[in-house]
């Protein structure tokens, strides 16, 4: 996407460096897991009915086909049947350019997903930060706007959680700030209700526009019918999104973004939103 902002920067070389900024970085890789058989059985709060497994299995294998087709190789994990949220592998890591920080994810059932993906992300991040009890800590709750990080403070990161995640990414030059979401029922995770699509655009729930942290950014607001969809993720010249919303669609096209919809239905029935899916870096 060539905004006019950026074209202005292009043809003004001493801008080169603003230019460079507003690059989106660009991901190579992919980390997924299969969803297993007894996906079902996962967290959820919501009641939209049992997700079909078949339907499920669908679903992810189009994700991960949609991340190659954004130029990403894919690494897939195996089902992991002592974690029915497995899949939602987004929880497990944070991954930047400069390290990798692993999560202590804030529901018990979940704890154990650290140690099975540890291999994994230490085969791509030979040095990984982590965070250590009794500090708790989602990768969905997690949302990185280039130098910049938002730390959500949910039902599953708790401050202590944040604190050593801000004092980790500071380490590695971030910045970072906290939103607190604990009194938001609708969303169970900070990224259910933001994205950071590049471009120092925002992608945010209407009921969170107005949030003083937020200025600066270009915010594409989402309508509460399609709250949903507030969760999408930039992949390199896509962002992928929700299959069925069509407002949301319509305004990122309109700022020249490329949307690559997905059917999110299966996961949606466990809380699940499409950054989750995948660690991307
Ligand atoms: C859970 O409740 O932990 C899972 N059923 C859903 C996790 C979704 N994760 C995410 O959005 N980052």
């Amino acid at each position: 996407m060539i905004t006019g902002k950026r074209s202005n920067a292009m043809a003004a070389s001493n801008y080169a460096t603003i230019f460079e900024e507003e690059i989106p970085r660009l991901f190579k890789h992919a980390i997924v897991r299969l969803p297993g058989t007894n996906f079902a059985k996962g967290l959820t709060t919501v009641e939209l009915g049992l997700p079909d497994y078949d339907r499920v299995v669908t679903a992810h294998s189009a994700y991960c086909q949609a991340l190659r087709e954004c130029g990403l190789t894919v690494t897939t994990l195996d089902a992991d049947l002592r974690y029915p949220d497995s899949t939602f592998v987004e929880d497990t890591a944070i991954l930047t350019p400069r390290g990798a920080i692993l999560t202590r994810p804030g529901a018990a059932s979940r704890e154990g997903e650290v140690a099975a993906i540890r291999q994994t992300i230490a085969n791509f991040f030979p040095e990984t930060l982590e965070i250590q009890a009794p500090g708790t800590l989602d990768g969905g709750d997690i949302c990185e706007a280039g130098d910049h990080f938002f730390l959500g403070l949910s039902h599953r990161t708790n401050e202590t959680g944040a604190s050593q995640l801000a004092a980790h990414l500071a380490g590695l030059g971030y910045t970072s700030s906290v939103m607190d979401v604990r009194e938001m029922s609708s969303i169970l995770h900070l990224k259910s209700g933001i994205s950071y699509i590049g471009d120092n655009t925002l992608v945010v729930m209407e009921e969170m526009a107005g949030n003083p942290q937020f200025t600066g950014y270009e915010l594409i607001r989402v309508s509460s019918e399609e709250s949903y969809a507030a969760n999408c993720v930039r992949v390199n010249d896509r962002v992928l999104v929700a299959d069925g919303y069509p407002l949301l669609t319509a305004a990122l096209v309109e700022r020249g973004f490329h949307p690559l919809a997905l059917d999110m239905s299966e996961f949606q029935k466990m809380d699940g939103g499409l950054s989750c899916l995948s660690l991307r870096f």
